[in-house]
């Protein structure tokens, strides 16, 4: 149970710690994109013993908006969604770089605004197409599942996944970034100049893209395709029970194809044995009418164990995706507590049935919920292969299942309280981008935690309560997105 405490502090607009105000024709807000909040707290703090008046949230008074690292396409950005949250008629405060705020602490008044302080003035109005609404983080902008962009996302994509493989952690985010802000964009690029000024594009990525606009092929990309490491790493880490870590152990001894594994098969984990004995069921794609099948006997077995208890998809097929690789329930019951002890029950169950080739359960960890990280949160879950009965005559399975009559799927349950749950389903959606975009969001702009259990402030060191992932939306000041527009 997560400790009580106030809610919404973030979307309260607090009073302004302001004083007798100096200067009455300057009302300032600091708008805290990349300012961080103990900055904005120290020098509104600083603002005000100058007499200056500074509000804590943005309104129509506002005549001077401060920010700092933030680029003019972004400003604008910024204040085109404020004010049209505003009545209309409102006069548009000026957007001020951080300089002018130092200037005028510096000069104990405010000093005469200048074209240098001014961050809407930079924008070039000849940019195509426009990147000021290409907000910096995945999770401040819709990514819809199919865009505009694939052959570069993928491209870009293929050389995270290659920085990955090479413990490259820095490059592969990178590159992620770039092949995110693509899938973003609202039309094809279809020429380099487009790139300009869009958030995380790099010398690299435009190299790359550059290649793919003039010759259809980036010669870097292919090599890596072709490349044994690439392929190799490919193949092990697609193996149900195998992380990058230990596909590169196998790797540097020598090993390339499954049929070297099998051979070492003493030395796998039972996930892995596992893995490897489904592998061709578990590398074909699940399609929505097995999401549909498992749903029900999922449900089926959830309420035979817990009445009342739900089960919910999230994962990629609930962010829209017609095919996946695995499945991902999530367990609740409207009644905190009842979840505990549930999925034992579950599993019991489902093994009774027959729909359970392997399960490997693992119990809730309690302890410290603000320091879990999001891959590896605290439920207590299942990741399970399932024996999916098939309709006759579904063109799966192989040579030692002559009927065809079932197929192996992973599928991964996991259980969640209510009071939970909203971050659960957040957490679990992904795509793992823009999960990590959202959770780097938080840390950086709001000072805030977040993980699959809650949203956690350390300074306050309270938690927040929510109902729904809307809720955690409005809490980071960020646009709701549905599942749909998490494909980032
Ligand atoms: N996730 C998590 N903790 C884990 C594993 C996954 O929080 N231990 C998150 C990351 C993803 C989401 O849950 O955003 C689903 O994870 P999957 O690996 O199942 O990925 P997807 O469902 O998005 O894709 P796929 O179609 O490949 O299954
Ligand atoms: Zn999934
Ligand atoms: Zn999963």
């Amino acid at each position: 149970m997560l400790p009580k405490r106030r809610r919404a502090r973030v979307a309260s607009p607090s009073a302004a710690p302001s004083s007798a105000a100096r200067f009455p024709g300057v009302t300032i807000y600091l708008a805290e994109p990349h300012m961080g909040r103990s900055r904005q707290a120290f020098l509104t703090r600083l603002a005000v013993s100058k007499g200056f008046r500074v509000l804590s949230a943005y309104s129509p008074e506002v005549t001077h908006v401060v920010m700092e690292g933030t680029s003019a396409e972004e400003a604008v950005c910024w204040q085109e969604r404020k004010t049209s949250a505003l009545p209309p008629g409102c006069t548009r405060p000026v957007l001020l770089d951080i300089s002018w705020f130092t200037e005028s602490m510096a000069a104990g008044q405010p000093v005469p605004v200048e074209c240098r302080h001014r961050l809407e003035v930079a924008v070039p109005k000849k940019k195509m197409p426009s990147p000021a609404w290409m907000l910096p983080y995945a999770c401040q902008r819709p990514t819809p599942l199919v865009h505009h962009n694939a052959s570069l996302s993928e491209a870009l994509e293929t050389l995270a996944e290659a920085a990955g493989f090479d413990g490259s952690e820095g490059r592969q985010i990178s590159f992620y970034r770039a092949a995110s802000v693509l899938k973003a964009l609202p039309s094809p690029v279809t020429a380099l100049s487009q790139l300009q000024g869009l958030p995380h594009f790099g010398e690299h990525s435009c190299r790359v893209v550059q290649e793919l606009l003039e010759h259809g092929v980036c010669d870097e990309v292919e090599r890596i395709r072709l490349s044994e490491r690439y392929q190799t790493m490919k193949l092990f880490t697609q193996i149900f029970g195998v992380g990058v870590r230990t596909a590169d152990q196998w790797y540097q001894k020598g090993l390339r194809t499954l049929d070297d594994l099998q051979e070492e098969s003493h030395r796998l984990t039972q996930q892995q044995k596992a893995g490897l004995q489904h592998h061709r069921d578990l590398s074909a794609l699940i399609l929505w009418s097995e999401v549909e099948a498992l749903q029900q006997v999922v449900e089926a077995a959830v309420t035979q164990a817990l009445p009342g208890a739900t089960v919910t998809l999230a994962g990629g097929f609930r962010r829209g995706k017609l095919q996946g690789h695995d499945v991902d329930f999530l367990i609740t019951h409207p009644q905190e507590g009842q979840e505990a002890g549930l999925l034992p029950r579950v599993m019991c169950y489902l093994k009774e049935q027959g729909l359970v080739l392997y399960h490997q359960h693992q119990h809730s960890q309690q302890g410290d919920l603000t320091q879990q990280s999001h891959t590896m949160d605290a439920f207590e879950r299942s990741f399970c292969i399932f024996r999916l009965p098939q309709p006759p005559g579904a063109a799966v399975g192989g040579a030692q299942k002559p009927c065809f009559a079932w197929k192996a799927v992973r599928v991964d349950l996991v259980v969640a309280p209510i009071s939970q749950f909203p971050f659960a389903l957040l957490g679990w959606t992904g795509s793992k981008h823009f999960e990590r975009e959202l959770r780097r969001f938080s840390r950086k702009e709001k000072g805030l935690c977040l993980n699959s259990h809650g949203l956690f402030d350390p300074e306050q060191k309270t938690f927040f309560h929510v109902a729904s992932e809307e809720d955690i939306f409005r809490l980071l000041d960020l646009e709701y997105l549905p599942p749909e527009q998490r494909n980032a």
